[in-house]
Formats: C-alpha cells, sequence, structure tokens
C-alpha cells in the first residue's frame, strides 16, 4: 500500500506538480506594475490527490506528522494557520470565485527548500489549485490559476505579494525565461541556456536567517505606492526612464526617492537583459545582474551582509554578474559564470563564508524547468 492509501484508506486519483523559481532580473518591481524575467527550478512541490463526496478537505506533508482537516464552507481568511493556510487558501479562493470544487484529500511533498527565497508558498498554492481543479475536472487558464494564488496569499494568508513567483509556477516552459509584462498581462518566452554559450547559472542559497521580512516586504511596497499617489501616476510603471530625474526632483523624502530610483531602473534592466538575450548576448547580461544587486543594496535596501559578501565574492572570483534574487532580507544569490569558473566561483564563496563565521552555503542545479503539470 502507498503511504497514501496508508494515510487515507484509499487510493489517489493523480498527482500534481508545481514548481519554484528564481528572478533573473526585474526584482520587486512586480507591484509596481512592472516586468520581470524569472525561471522555473526543476524543484518543485508534489502533492497526490484523491476527491471526497463531504466538502471536506485533509491535507498531510511528508515528514511532518498528523493530518489537518477542515470543512471547505467554514473557511474564512486566516482560519487554518501553519503551512496549511496555504492549501486551505487554495480551496477558499476557489469558492470565493465560485469554482465548484469538492472535498479532497491531499498528501505533499517537496524537494523545494522553504524559507530560501525559492517561492515555496507559490509552488505550494499553485500545486493545491491544480490539483483541486483537476479533481474537479475544471479546465482553467494557467495565468488566471496564477491570479488564484496571489489572491489566497494576499487575501487568506495575508502577504502582500505581487503575481511574479505563481505566473512563474504555472507559466514557465522548459528552457526559456518567462518575459512577464504585468501591467500588460502579456508573456514571452526567451530562450535561455547557459551551457549551449558555455556558461552556467549558478544559485547559491546562503542560508541567511530570515530577519523581519514579512515586515520589510509589505513597508517597500507602500512606499512605491505612497510614491506613484504623490506622483499622480497608478503605478511606479508610468514613469518612463527618460523621466526619472524629473519624478526624483518632485519628492521630498531621501528613502522615497531612493525607492522609486530602484524600481524604475530596474524596470529598464529587464528591457535590456531581454534585448541582450534576443541578441544572443548572453554574457553581456552579467553587468545588468550586478548592477540590480547594487541597486537593491543600496537604494532599495533589502541586502544583508551574507548577500552582499556572497555577491561580491563571485564576482572577485571571476563572475560575469551576480545579484540576490526573490524578495531580498536572505534567500538566494544568482551568478553567471564561465561554465568551467562555476566550481571555483562556489569554492571561493564557501571559504568567504567559512571567514565570515556564516553558515554554510548550498548551492543548486538552475535548469530552466516547465511550469506547473499533472502527473498521473
Ligand atoms: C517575493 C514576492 F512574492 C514577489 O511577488 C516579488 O515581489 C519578489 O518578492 C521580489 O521581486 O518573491
Amino acid at each position: 500500500m502507498s503511504s497514501f492509501e496508508d494515510l487515507f484508506g484509499k487510493p489517489a486519483d493523480g498527482s500534481w506538480r508545481a514548481p519554484g523559481r528564481v528572478n533573473l532580473i526585474g526584482e520587486h518591481t512586480d507591484y509596481n506594475d512592472g516586468l520581470v524575467l524569472p525561471i522555473a527550478l526543476p524543484n518543485r512541490i508534489l502533492v497526490t490527490a484523491a476527491k471526497r463526496d463531504d466538502g471536506r478537505i485533509a491535507v498531510s506533508s511528508a515528514g511532518r506528522p498528523g493530518v489537518i482537516e477542515f470543512g471547505i464552507d467554514e473557511l474564512a481568511p486566516g482560519s487554518v494557520g501553519d503551512w496549511a493556510a496555504y492549501p486551505a487558501g487554495a480551496a477558499w479562493v476557489l469558492r470565493e470565485a465560485g469554482y465548484p470544487i469538492g472535498g479532497a484529500n491531499l498528501l505533499f511533498d517537496s524537494d523545494l527548500p522553504s524559507g530560501a527565497g525559492l517561492s515555496s508558498s507559490a509552488a505550494l498554492l499553485c500545486a493545491t489549485l491544480s490539483a483541486l481543479l483537476g479533481l474537479a475536472e475544471a479546465e482553467v487558464d494557467p495565468a488566471e490559476v496564477a491570479r488564484l494564488a496571489q489572491r489566497a496569499e494576499n487575501q487568506y494568508v495575508g502577504a502582500p505579494v505581487g503575481l511574479m513567483d505563481q505566473m512563474a509556477s504555472m507559466c514557465c516552459t522548459a528552457g526559456h525565461a518567462l518575459f512577464f509584462d504585468i501591467r500588460a498581462m502579456a508573456t514571452d518566452q526567451i530562450p535561455f541556456d547557459p551551457p549551449a554559450d558555455g556558461l552556467a547559472l549558478l544559485v547559491v542559497d546562503v542560508k541567511a536567517p530570515h530577519r523581519h521580512v514579512d515586515g520589510e516586504y509589505a513597508a517597500r511596497r507602500k512606499s512605491c505606492e505612497q510614491a506613484a499617489a504623490e506622483l499622480g501616476v497608478p503605478a511606479l510603471r508610468s514613469i518612463a526612464y527618460a523621466d526619472l530625474d524629473d519624478a526624483l526632483a518632485r519628492l521630498k523624502d531621501e528613502v522615497v526617492r531612493k525607492r522609486v530610483r530602484h524600481v524604475v531602473t530596474e524596470i529598464r534592466r529587464v528591457e535590456d537583459a531581454v534585448a541582450l538575450m534576443r541578441a544572443g548576448k548572453l554574457r553581456e547580461v552579467g553587468p545588468l545582474f550586478t548592477a540590480s544587486h547594487a541597486s537593491l543594496r543600496d537604494d532599495f535596501e533589502i541586502t544583508v551582509p551574507e548577500l552582499d559578501v556572497a555577491v561580491d565574492t563571485a564576482l572577485a572570483a571571476g563572475a560575469l554578474g551576480a545579484r540576490m534574487t526573490g524578495g531580498g532580507f536572505g534567500g538566494c544569490i544568482i551568478a553567471l559564470t564561465e561554465a568551467d569558473a562555476a566550481e571555483s566561483v562556489l569554492a571561493a564563496i564557501e571559504k568567504a563564508f567559512a571567514e565570515h563565521g556564516f553558515s554554510a552555503p548550498s548551492s543548486l542545479a538552475a535548469t530552466p524547468s516547465a511550469g506547473a503539470s499533472r502527473l498521473s
């Protein structure tokens, strides 16, 4: 008998997977209606699922004891806590949006590190939504599933995240980065294959303890929204790069000016990176990564010493470019290197971390992978 049958007493009807992501460039631009460029990782959350006919959902996670159960009708924002808030939020948002979902038994498994800034929350929501919709035989556009996942995270879990991570988990394709224009809700698949150009994309989890992540994220988002209101635009995306100096001159607060400068220059860097990738000039994207990191460190102020040391060391060891990726305050860096330099860059980061007394970092394979899918 499978562990699913052991747990729930009957076999599964199917299984679904949803991946995590790393963002190549375009950080803290999504909730400013901007541009992002993530890839999906091979690492994913897997959910094995069976229908129930009593309107209740039971969830369990490999490696955690017990089963958590709730009625779909009883769900209200925040009513289920801890990790199960995410599957509960998925059921809640489907109910609120009027999808005809029924009860389910759900068993989760993951090879996606959580708390490493690789979007395990979005992957958990996207996997659950895919499974519940799959069990209900409802065909829903992947971008709509991503929007539902964002709404669940914003309104049920209470985290004011943008739409990048959910779109990456649902809409990425193997061998490509997802160029996503949030304002236009338009996507384009940009071929991304570093080994074909003799390059490597290194992803290094700096294992920094997260420090006040949620409050800091919400504060950055609020500053951006206040700046947009002060400038009389719906979102900072409306400030063209050429008009940045004028916009900055109209803002009184120095901190707000720095936040705006990051967002407007970062959107420009995404445009430049995509143009270079389309022209087959991947090596030249490296300096844009490095400029993005400097902007996130100095203007957006969301790096921590572990991220800065990892980036500085990667560059000193010969990386073509490096930056923190994700929400900040910990998580991962990415470094673009010549293929034959990847190992020595990683070794240099490990050595620097030991010298600084930081926790040992770990690295991940960053093969651009496909978005969520049904497996069986
Ligand atoms: C987190 C959020 F969830 C995303 O929406 C995005 O804002 C990102 O931080 C920063 O680019 O991953």
